[in-house]
């Protein structure tokens, strides 16, 4: 784990939450790509709002702290001005599928090459503990004195429907699988999505729950239809990769091997082709 990632701000999370097997998994991966050839100047980070996106005061990477609700549309901004870079987009649950679910569907539909990594507490947790898209029906906090009457969405489902071309979902309780995953989905060209179980210890703690329903998944399956069969489990909650297909992304689409920021011409040239068009040259 690459020591100078570390930054100086004060760890406010609560002891015991899972943002910060999250934050492990994220710099033990930057020290994986960084020996494959990507070095931490090609990565970028954004993140939303919540008790998830304080991980971008805790990592030594540049990036964007954005919206609440807008982490995955700054990241698609920030790839489509250099897409030499890999962008990683720290979410919240209440984040990427509340307030930023258009942004999400959106991302995925057109393969935008951005990773997105939903810290998914099931909860509104910065705001102490109110009932988010993915919370359970039943769930008591105090938007639901009495109970969540609705049911959850099922993350990955949304993001295979999608299309989204690379579709994981990890565990704080798996680190080594974890890195890998977060190591694969950076390596994809496209879009990949990570769902990361993240119990938080204060408002929605599930660490029992999910130390007894997680199961490794022993292989990728094989067609979508497989994908979301298992992503649709209720009786055990597979994590591992459920879906991972070679498209073209949207910036290769629009840019092949281009690049604006590099490519971008002179400003005499600029003016030379501007007073062409105007007839002025
Ligand atoms: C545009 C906007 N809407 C609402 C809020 C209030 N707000 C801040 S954090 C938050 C919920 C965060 O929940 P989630 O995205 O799941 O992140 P977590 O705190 O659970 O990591 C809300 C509603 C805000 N800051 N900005
Ligand atoms: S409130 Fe929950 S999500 Fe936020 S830091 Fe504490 S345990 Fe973690
Ligand atoms: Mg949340």
């Amino acid at each position: 784990m690459p020591e100078d990632l570390v930054t100086y701000a004060e760890n406010t999370w609560c002891p015991g939450c899972g943002n910060f097997a999250i934050m492990n998994a994220v710099k033990r991966a930057v020290g994986k790509l960084g020996e494959r050839g990507v070095g931490r100047e090609r990565i970028a980070i954004t993140a939303g709002i919540g008790c998830h996106a304080k991980i971008f005061d805790y990592l030594n990477l540049s990036g964007l702290y954005s919206l609440h609700g807008r982490a995955m549309s700054c990241a698609q901004g920030m790839k489509l001005a250099n897409p030499d870079l890999r962008i990683v987009s720290f979410c919240g649950d209440g984040d990427a599928f509340g307030e930023g679910l258009a942004h999400m569907m959106f991302a995925a539909k057109r393969n935008a090459d951005i990773t997105v990594i939903v810290h998914d507490n099931g909860v509104y947790a910065l705001t102490t503990g109110q009932r988010a898209p993915t919370s359970a029906r039943g769930f008591k906090g105090p938007s639901t004195p009495r109970g969540n009457t609705e049911d959850p969405f099922n993350p990955l489902v949304l993001m295979l429907e999608a299309g989204a071309t690379f579709v994981a979902r990890g565990y704080v309780g798996k680190l080594a699988e974890l890195t890998e995953l977060i190591v694969a989905a950076i390596e994809h060209e496209g879009f990949s999505f990570i769902d990361v179980l993240q119990p938080s210890v204060t408002f929605n703690d599930t660490f029992e729950e999910y130390n007894a329903s997680v199961e490794l998944l022993t292989e990728t399956p094989a067609t979508l239809d497989e994908a979301l069969a298992a992503a649709r489990r209720t009786d055990r909650k597979p994590a591992g990769i459920f879906y991972r297909i070679e498209k073209p992304s949207n910036e290769r689409a629009l840019y092949g091997d281009g690049n604006p920021v590099a490519d971008h011409p002179a400003r005499d040239e600029r003016l030379a082709k501007v007073k062409a068009i105007l007839g002025t040259a």
